[in-house]
């Protein structure tokens, strides 16, 4: 059987993570984990913290502490937020392991050998009143291809192209505004990406048609650009010291020991148990491994240029990347999330705010796939209120509420299938098709929607066959009705585990049912004709609560989505 490996973007340590983040990769790829679990696959579901880099440095600096502590620090913030959002990665590490430099060290000494790493002396940003040389993304100014005044010197975030420091129009220290800016030389390690170009190339093409759009059409760019030489040194302290005589005081550059931190995170995950883990199972000569990447479109050259011609530098088999799922901007509807502005929804806020089943509700049906999207509190709630609370959580309370009223807190007796039944079984078999259609082809928003016509097929069968009716004139008939319903709430638990896990679980509770974990979906005949009649039965409150007008002005008012 096929192996699925699943890894998540690796979140900077340094910044706490937005709903952007979350819909960009973290989410998507716990809900592609569940849905895989729950067929039964062999999952290994990795992510962690992003380590390296300046920003850790600058932060650590602020905050008075080392930047050992500081990332301790904020690694456990991440860990906690992502709890509350019932990510469930089987394992969340840190690209500061040590784990990571034994790969890192492992995967540059074979790029030596195999000829690909060269030295060269570059001109570097030097800021005289920072003291210190400034890295790829502390120098500021006009991106030279679209204009953008406020680009980064290693990518520019408007027109998603790669940058080099120098090239910035107008540069100046994101440190400290400093536009005293010198250029010094030091030495470099770069990798020669051109002498892989021509492989990458044939690739990459095969991709075609295969992976989303966005994720084919960044790597086709970047490589029509034509590949240049990538330093991967920097000269800063806080990373993995560089291994050659000459580079004492030089780290490796974040983006690459990042990527490589999939299998230090792996190799973090099989160490805990080393009797039956091994890393190499799923990352070398491993050709039973599916590995599908979920990343925000900027992360997109990164994972099908640079850490491809990585790992195919060695000369060794490493798993690739085998579908690579990119998402466009989740924005804010009053710009861009910004901490420092108090604008726009945090993850720590987010989860004070509603519980996380909504969130991964409304981010999952409004995944930001084929362009980019925008959140506001007024879709929010418009979306919660009416497929959360008016289709499935009414369709819930009205069906145990007759049910108690009719037969006490059991589930009825099965009695004879009318034509109304099998009507909604087709409905079901077909929309379910779609469903894992679309589940399989990574295509959320499609997928939700398709769920969503699940759901509003209850409230249908329901509006034509008139239990209410029925009890005043035919018990037996109104029974068959609600215990077909009953089993209708059972097949939503068992459909929303990916997306709303907490939710699937009160929703079995409700049915005193366990969540056994594997399932595909048999004939609908059979699904809706499974609770055994007489079984007990629970009433709850409702599963959901509609969100008010004066609750969404409030909202916008206080996260600044009016500004
Ligand atoms: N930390 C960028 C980001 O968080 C970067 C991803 C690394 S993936 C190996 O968007
Ligand atoms: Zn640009």
């Amino acid at each position: 059987m096929t192996k699925q490996l699943i890894t998540s973007a690796l979140p900077y340590v340094n910044g706490l993570p937005h709903l952007g983040h979350l819909i960009g990769c973290l989410l998507p790829s716990d809900v592609y984990a569940r849905y895989l679990r729950q067929k039964g696959q062999d999952v290994l579901y990795v992510c962690g913290t992003d380590e390296h880099g300046t920003p850790s440095e600058v932060g650590a600096n602020k905050e008075g502490v080392d930047v050992d502590s500081y990332c301790k620090k904020y690694h456990d913030l991440h860990v906690q937020m992502y709890r509350g959002f019932n990510l469930s990665f089987d394992y969340f590490g840190r690209t500061s392991s040590e784990q990571n430099k034994e790969m890192t060290y492992r995967i540059f000494h074979a790029l030596e050998k195999n000829g690909l790493i060269e030295e060269r002396t570059t001109n570097q940003v030097y800021s005289p009143d920072d003291d210190r040389y400034l890295p790829d993304s502390y120098v500021m100014g006009t991106c030279p291809h679209c204009g953008y005044d406020k680009a980064k010197g290693d990518q520019c975030e408007n027109c998603t192209k790669v940058l080099d420091p120098v090239d910035l129009i107008n540069p100046r220290s994101a440190i400290s505004g400093s536009t005293n800016i010198e250029i010094r030389p030091t030495k470099h390690l770069f990798l020669q990406l051109p002498k892989l170009e021509a492989e990458l190339e044939k690739w990459i093409e095969t991709k075609k048609g295969i992976w989303p759009d966005i994720a084919y059409s960044v790597a086709k760019k970047w490589l029509k650009e034509g590949l240049k030489e990538r330093g991967i040194t920097r000269d800063l302290k806080w990373g993995f010291a560089v291994p050659r005589e000459g580079f004492e005081n030089k780290v490796f550059y974040v983006w690459f020991d990042a990527p490589i931190g999939y299998i230090g995170i792996t190799k973090q995950w099989a160490d805990e148990d080393p009797v039956n883990r091994n890393w190499e199972d799923w990352w070398l000569n491993a050709s039973d491994v599916r590995h599908t990447e979920f990343m925000g479109k900027d992360n997109i050259p990164y994972h099908t240029i640079s850490f491809p011609a990585t790992l195919r530098g060695t000369n060794e088999k490493w798993t690739e990347v085998s579908f690579l799922k990119g998402m466009n901007y989740l924005n804010f509807a009053g710009g861009k999330f910004s901490k420092s502005a108090h604008r726009g929804v945090f993850l720590d806020q987010a989860l004070e705010e509603f519980p996380a089943d909504y969130w991964r509700y409304w981010l999952i049906a409004n995944a930001p796939e084929s362009d980019d999207t925008s959140f506001s509190f007024e879709q929010f709630a418009i979306t919660i209120n009416k497929d959360l609370n008016d289709v499935l959580g009414n369709f819930i309370n009205r069906v145990l509420k007759m049910t108690v009223a009719n037969f006490g807190e059991v589930v009825p007796e099965r009695g004879n299938v009318t034509e109304a039944e099998t009507e909604l079984y087709a409905t079901l078999e077909e929309t379910l098709k779609a469903y894992y259609m679309h589940m399989d082809g990574l295509e959320f928003r499609k997928a939700m929607s398709d769920l969503r016509e699940i759901l509003v097929a209850g409230n249908n069968y329901l509006a034509k066959t008139e239990p209410w009716k029925a009890a005043k004139t035919d018990l037996a008939r109104a029974g068959t009705i609600l215990y077909t319903a009953l089993n209708l709430i059972r097949l939503y638990a068992k459909l929303l585990v990916p997306v709303m896990p907490t939710t699937a679980k009160r929703m079995n509770d409700l049915l005193n049912l366990s969540d056994d974990s594997i399932w595909t979906p048999k004939a609908m005949s059979e699904e809706l004709q499974v609770l055994n009649s007489g079984n007990k039965i629970n009433q709850s409150e409702p599963l959901f609560q509609k969100i008010m007008p004066e609750r969404v002005e409030e909202l916008r008012q206080k996260y600044k989505e009016t500004e």
